[in-house]
């Protein structure tokens, strides 16, 4: 049996992890191979696998397997690890927090870390106004909570989400993703009420942001009606959908019509979140002020925690009880989260993904000039993409095997996409610049490697 766990003794800031690609066997290795026959005959197969290899430790830029594989890390766990992966502070916070108390049920007996992640979460969130904000565990029961308060608000039932939504995999949040599979398929009865209107795809629709938001508000009145609209719930820019940047004006055309219709407007930035794309949050690009923005993945370095805020007479329209949960708002993932929220001013992170954005940027553009395959690239900050074609229709085998050689090379990228021909870059944002433009070398080569 392979052990992982170090003893307390051996634990290293991971800081002291080699900033390096560094390859001591095939991907994956023997230890992983023995590890992935384990998985096999124990966890449901239905939990996606991206890489083969397991990991054994992570920081900075990179994953390090149980093989002793260094690999450029160009995932973050999803947009999670925006400070780094265990990040000292955020180590630090959470070993103090976890030899005081564990959990206590917030609802029960409260402490102080909660209401102090609900204060840092009302000083960054676009919008002066007085705000309130609950905690949860996960991005989807975040989702689901916003529904619960705009229905509540408006004493409306629907909801309106676009083309190529992710909102998460339990029951509603799932009905508001758009991908059938693997997402739906089988899963049903949906919730009901869930409406879904086009988005804007500049790549694919060619349109402006006022003619995508025309398009879509036409939809709202003509197929559920403006009066029984409890909410419109958006990414900022479309994540596992593929990365897609909508046309300036969309956001706002959108904003402007839920406000003039009392419609709560929310923000899901669960996965733009946290400096990801060189603000806070990628909606202050567009100088938009959500009703409620939901924020998971990058909000705690890696434990689980999520959160709703916005206006308060809004979330307080749900009385004392209506909302809640049993480990909401853990006290761990709360250290952890005051930790990462004060190493992004401080270090200055959101700059930072502007600098390791600009990278990608420039190493991308060349290498659409060099491969035909590359339709699109877009993104914003450290959140970059390319959409991949053939004669103008998505790829999503030439992705794969591109994915794949970068992984066999010791780069970890992600896919994504409606259609799975989008490659989606999200490196840590403490990633040093001469990893991030070896993942560039390597993605040139994989994808030489895969015509
Ligand atoms: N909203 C915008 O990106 C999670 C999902 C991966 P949870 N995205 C990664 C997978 O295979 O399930 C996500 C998101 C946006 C909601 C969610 C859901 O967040 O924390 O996974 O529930």
């Amino acid at each position: 049996m392979v052990s992982t766990v170090p003893g307390a003794g051996e634990l290293q800031p991971p800081d002291s992890l080699p900033q390096q690609r560094r390859l001591v066997t095939e991907i994956p290795g023997p230890r992983s191979r023995m590890l992935g026959a384990r998985r096999s005959a124990t966890v449901a197969r239905a939990i996606p696998a991206t890489i083969p290899a397991f990991i054994d430790r992570a920081g900075g830029g990179v994953v390090v397997d149980v093989d002793g594989n260094s690999l450029i890390d160009m995932g973050s766990g999803i947009a999670v690890t925006n400070v780094g992966n265990a990040s000292p502070a955020v180590v630090a916070a959470v070993t103090e927090q976890v030899g005081r108390f564990t959990h206590t049920a917030f609802g029960v007996a409260p402490y102080e870390g909660y209401v102090a992640v609900c204060e840092a979460l009302a000083a960054i969130t676009p919008g002066n106004h007085e705000k309130r904000s609950l905690l949860l565990n996960s991005g989807a029961e975040a989702v689901e909570n916003a529904v619960k308060i705009a229905r509540v608000h408006t004493g409306r039932p629907a909801v309106v989400v676009v083309e190529h939504a992710f909102h998460g995999r339990t029951n509603l949040a799932m009905a508001m993703t758009a991908k059938a599979t693997p997402y739906k398929r089988g899963f049903g009865p949906f919730a009901p009420e869930i409406y879904r209107v086009p988005t804007s795809y500049p790549f694919r629709d060619g349109l402006s942001g006022s003619a995508a938001a025309a398009r879509a508000t036409a939809l709202i009145d003509s197929l559920v009606g403006a009066e029984l609209t409890a909410a419109i719930v958006i990414e900022p820019i479309q994540g596992e959908g593929g990365f897609i940047v909508p046309a300036p004006g969309f956001l706002a055309g959108l904003a402007d019509y839920a406000a003039q219709h009392g419609i709560v407007f929310i923000a899901d930035e669960i996965q733009t979140g946290f400096a990801r794309t060189g603000d806070w949050f990628a909606i202050e690009h567009e100088s938009v002020t959500p009703d409620l923005v939901i924020t998971a993945k990058g909000i705690a370095g890696g434990l689980p925690l999520s959160a709703v805020t916005g206006r308060a007479e809004i979330v307080d329209s749900v009385p004392p009880g209506g909302l809640g949960g049993t480990y909401s708002g853990n006290p761990l993932a709360c250290a952890a989260a005051l930790a990462v929220i004060e190493q992004i001013e401080k270090e200055d992170l959101r700059q930072r993904a502007i600098e390791l954005g600009g990278i990608m940027s420039e190493r991308l553009h060349a290498l659409a000039g060099q491969f035909s395959e590359i339709g699109e690239v877009r993104g914003r900050g450290a959140m970059m993409a390319i959409e991949l074609s053939h004669e103008g229709a998505p790829d999503a085998a030439f992705t794969s095997r591109v994915a794949a050689q970068c992984h066999a090379r010791g780069v970890l990228v992600l896919t994504a996409g409606t259609d799975g021909n989008v490659l989606r870059f999200l490196p840590p944002l403490v990633m040093p610049d001469h990893l991030l433009q070896e993942a560039m070398d390597v993605l040139g080569e994989s994808l030489a490697a895969a015509r």
